[in-house]
């Protein structure tokens, strides 16, 4: 490869961000931090095995779920690389309970960082890809003391997003608002390289993720949207649809921000006390900006996702997110029943 046409790295590609006004100094420097564990982290997964870092930590999550010793691991490197950096006022976590604000041994800043530091955890052990997912708030001025709901926030308010896919190779995919970039880690190198600049995901697809073993639970909007996908060429919709599950949010993000694709975690009625799956504010909104920020559209099947204001720190939502008709079809099917 020519000097010419060589992959630029993400700290030139963030340099020319704060110059062109999309982001400042401050916001420069965490993408740069979370960048670097995350660099971290895919050291330590690839490992496996060989790293001792497989099964389970045997502690649970807020959430009741067992954590794996990479959830523990990937949470303590994003926690131990933010906190003396200056840039940050606070963190919240999947695995964590509560927030954890920067010690009074450090600045702090303005910024509030939300992460899955390890999702879809249930393909650790089997060596399938897992991911980071990340989301930077505003603080908002003038407070004495940082609480929950500073991290209230709408995912409108996020001033960036982004994600680690830890799979045959490491991508970090970001946007700051202004598009959807992605980039390669060279391990010779240890930087990320630019490799997909403005990614776009087509507005129609052929292609669906979600997990079919709920379907004897999902509500009638989702019902008759599957039924009318699996019906194929021959059905209301005229073309036969493929299906893919990675079981791991960011796989399927990433499969669909690729080449197009819708992915759906609905409510159900397996388990009435939970509107959903996944996490509002450190999963479905990051990947709702990315998509939005790359032509995609994403929803509850009855409003924005990023229109949501959130309620508490682990709140879970439906997710229809991806190619933007298919979206704006399943969503007019919650709507209209
Ligand atoms: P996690 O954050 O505990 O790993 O859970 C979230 C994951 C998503 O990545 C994925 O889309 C989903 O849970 C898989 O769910 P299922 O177990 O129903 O296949
Ligand atoms: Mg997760």
């Amino acid at each position: 490869m020519t000097p010419a046409n060589k992959p630029i790295a993400l700290t030139r590609f963030l340099i020319e961000e704060q110059r062109a006004g999309h982001i400042n100094a401050d916001l420069r420097l965490l993408i740069e931090v979370v960048a670097r564990a995350c660099k971290s982290i895919s050291h330590a997964v690839n490992k496996g095995a060989l790293g001792g870092v497989l099964g389970d930590a045997g502690t649970g999550n807020i959430q009741g779920e067992a954590q794996k010793k990479l959830d523990v691991l990937s949470n303590e490197i994003l926690l131990e690389a933010n906190e003396w950096g200056g840039h940050l006022a606070g963190c919240a976590s999947e695995e964590m309970d509560d927030f954890s604000k920067i010690p009074n041994a450090y600045p702090k800043g303005h910024y509030l960082l939300l992460f899955d530091p390890l999702d879809g955890s249930s393909n650790i052990d089997v060596n399938i890809s897992v991911g980071t997912i990340f989301s930077v708030l505003r603080c908002p001025e003038g407070i004495d003391e940082l609480e929950t709901r500073h991290f209230l926030q709408s995912g409108s308010q996020q001033v960036a997003a982004g994600y680690t896919v830890y799979g045959p190779s490491t991508m970090l995919v970001l946007t700051v608002g202004s598009g959807v970039h992605a980039f390669t880690l060279d391990r010779e190198m240890g930087s990320f390289l630019l490799t997909a600049r403005d990614m776009k995901i087509p507005a129609d697809t052929k292609e669906f993720a979600i997990n079919m073993s709920n379907q004897r639970h999902w509500y009638p909007p989702m019902q008759k949207y599957i039924d009318e996908l699996l019906a194929g060429k021959t059905g209301p919709r005229g073309k036969d649809f493929n299906m893919r599950w990675v079981a791991s949010m960011v796989g399927d993000v990433h499969r669909i921000l690729t080449r197009g694709g819708i992915f759906i975690y609905p409510r159900d009625k397996k388990d009435l006390d939970k509107p959903g799956k996944l996490r509002l504010l450190y999963e479905a909104n990051p990947m709702s900006f990315i998509v939005e920020q790359a032509g995609g559209a994403s929803t509850t099947g009855y409003e924005r996702i990023m229109d949501v204001q959130p309620s508490a720190l682990h709140q879970r939502v439906p997710v229809f997110l991806g190619s933007k008709n298919e979206v704006e079809l399943v969503t007019k099917y919650h709507l209209d029943a």
